[in-house]
């Protein structure tokens, strides 16, 4: 299965999310019913989403998991409905859901733990040949924010995903098929998550797709405020379209977003600086 391409060269893609949960941090399971669900999936393909990432899990600090048929039970009838609009995501840690699914329309399979969480998850990539997003991960939510310790962020997290790509390869799945997240906001600090962009090159540096996945995350509720001042998550979306246009300045391959709107407009501002896309003179 190959994956989705950019529409203007160097522009990246546009993930839009569609949490099918009740307690997100970032949208407040506002999309909850497999019909708020489905709606939500349309509205982000009207407005320029290139690929729709469903989930039925949060994974918000301190989330209790849902149980497997849950969780079943949340994604498929979206899956299987939203995959027939556009390329779909799976945004799942569990074989078992990221196998059905596949079945049910999915072509990528985006697991935040990297193959981590579930043992089958990397043998039922590599049997099913299709691409996979790897976040870097260390525990669920419950533990995570406990193992934001490192040494040096950047390269901990290139060197722990290098070994997530190591898993995937030698199961049998191509390196171009492995696409890399730093998983902003996931056993990391606010400082971690600067530091990671900052240094974002280092990252592409190990030769692979990336994925950013900025968007309503705290360190964007805290950019320039306190904790008393905080931006609640629906009001992050101005922070989250200047990180895009940051992350497409650094090539990446998608971002993945709840406010497709804005990360459009900044996106066609990367393209304007850029000089592609429509309005050059040909
Ligand atoms: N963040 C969330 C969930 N899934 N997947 C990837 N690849 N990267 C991310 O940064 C990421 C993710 C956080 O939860 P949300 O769906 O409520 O934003």
């Amino acid at each position: 299965m190959t994956l989705p391409s950019a529409r203007v060269p160097g522009r990246p893609l546009v993930m839009g999310v569609v949490n099918v949960t009740p307690d997100s941090f970032s949208d407040g399971g506002a999309w909850f019913t497999p019909e708020a669900a489905l709606a939500h999936g349309r509205e982000l393909v009207a407005q320029g989403a290139d690929l729709l990432d469903v989930g039925g899990e949060s994974t918000r600090p301190g989330a209790e998991r849902p149980s497997t048929e849950e969780e079943l039970r949340r994604v498929l009838p979206v899956v299987e409905a939203l995959s027939e609009l556009a390329p779909v995501s799976v945004d799942t840690m569990r074989a078992s859901v990221a196998a059905a699914a596949l079945d049910a329309g999915a072509t990528l399979v985006n697991d935040v733990s990297g193959g981590l969480a579930d043992p089958e998850m990397v043998p039922l990539v590599a049997a099913r040949g299709v691409p996979v997003v790897a976040m870097h991960w260390r525990g669920h939510s419950t533990v995570m924010q406990d193992r934001a310790r490192y040494d040096d962020v950047v390269a901990d997290v290139c060197r722990e995903l290098t070994a997530r790509v190591e898993a995937f390869v030698a199961a049998g799945v191509p390196a171009d098929d492995v696409v890399l997240d730093p998983g902003l906001g996931f056993a990391k600090l606010a400082h971690h998550n600067w530091e990671l962009l900052r240094r974002l090159d280092e990252v592409s540096a190990l030769g692979h797709r990336l994925v950013v996945g900025s968007s309503r995350k705290k360190f964007l509720g805290l950019v320039g405020r306190t904790a008393e001042t905080e931006r609640a998550p629906l009001d992050r979306d101005v922070a989250t379209a200047a990180t895009t246009l940051y992350a497409a300045q650094h090539g990446v391959w998608c971002v993945r977003v709840h406010d497709v709107v804005g990360t459009v407009d900044a996106l066609d501002v990367a393209d304007a600086l850029a000089g592609r896309g429509p309005g050059e003179p040909s």
